[in-house]
């Protein structure tokens, strides 16, 4: 199985949240005080799974919108690898960090391989998404995850185990 050190995978350090996200930061670890923080809420986070073409992307495009008009902006992440163009301001997009084609032409893959093995490179390295959250875990009530239409992908392999049990973590989820 595909692991974390192939050239297919791009940024080596902290670099795959967008910078252009909704808010800026990168100015080094600033993690919420301990005093303050005690009594603010933990962002929810929200998997989308659904059948392929079922409405996923849209679904989080337009609930993106409206938490934008309540004021509370999510925290957007695009697990999708083969998407051609994301409909919402993504602060992490699999795409940064997993080129989909390059992993399909590696491996050999056909389309559903080359998603899943995708996933499988991105979830080696998701202790960094879970990191970027966590910064921000104090500024965004919600947090987004569009995924790939092949539900299996979090059904039945490694790497949705590894995503979901990440977020799972009883620092993360309500
Ligand atoms: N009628 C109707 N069409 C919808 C709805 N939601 C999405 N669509 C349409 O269904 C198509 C697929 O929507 P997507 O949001 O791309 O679906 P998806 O689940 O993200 O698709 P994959 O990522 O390919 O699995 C698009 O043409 C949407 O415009 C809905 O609630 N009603
Ligand atoms: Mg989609």
């Amino acid at each position: 199985m595909a692991t974390a050190s192939t050239n297919t995978t791009g940024k080596d350090d902290g670099t795959m949240e967008n910078k252009d996200g909704p808010s800026t930061e990168h100015s080094g670890p600033t993690e919420a005080s301990s005093g303050d923080t005690a009594q603010k809420k933990l962002p929810v986070c929200l998997i989308v799974l659904g059948m392929a073409g079922s409405g996923k992307t849209t679904f989080v495009q337009r609930l993106t919108v409206y938490l934008h008009t309540k004021k509370s902006p999510p925290y957007v992440i695009n697990l999708d690898p083969a998407v051609h163009e994301v409909p919402f301001p993504a602060n992490i997009d699999i795409r940064d960090t997993v080129n989909y084609k390059e992993v399909m032409k590696q491996y050999g893959l056909g389309p559903n391989g080359g998603i899943v093995t995708s996933l499988n490179l991105f979830a080696t390295r998701f202790d960094q998404v879970m990191k970027f959250i966590e910064k921000k875990q104090y500024d965004h009530e919600y947090v987004l995850i569009d995924t790939p239409g092949q539900i299996e992908v979090f059904t039945w392999s490694a790497s949705g185990t590894i995503i979901t049990e990440s977020l799972v973590g009883p620092q993360h989820l309500q």
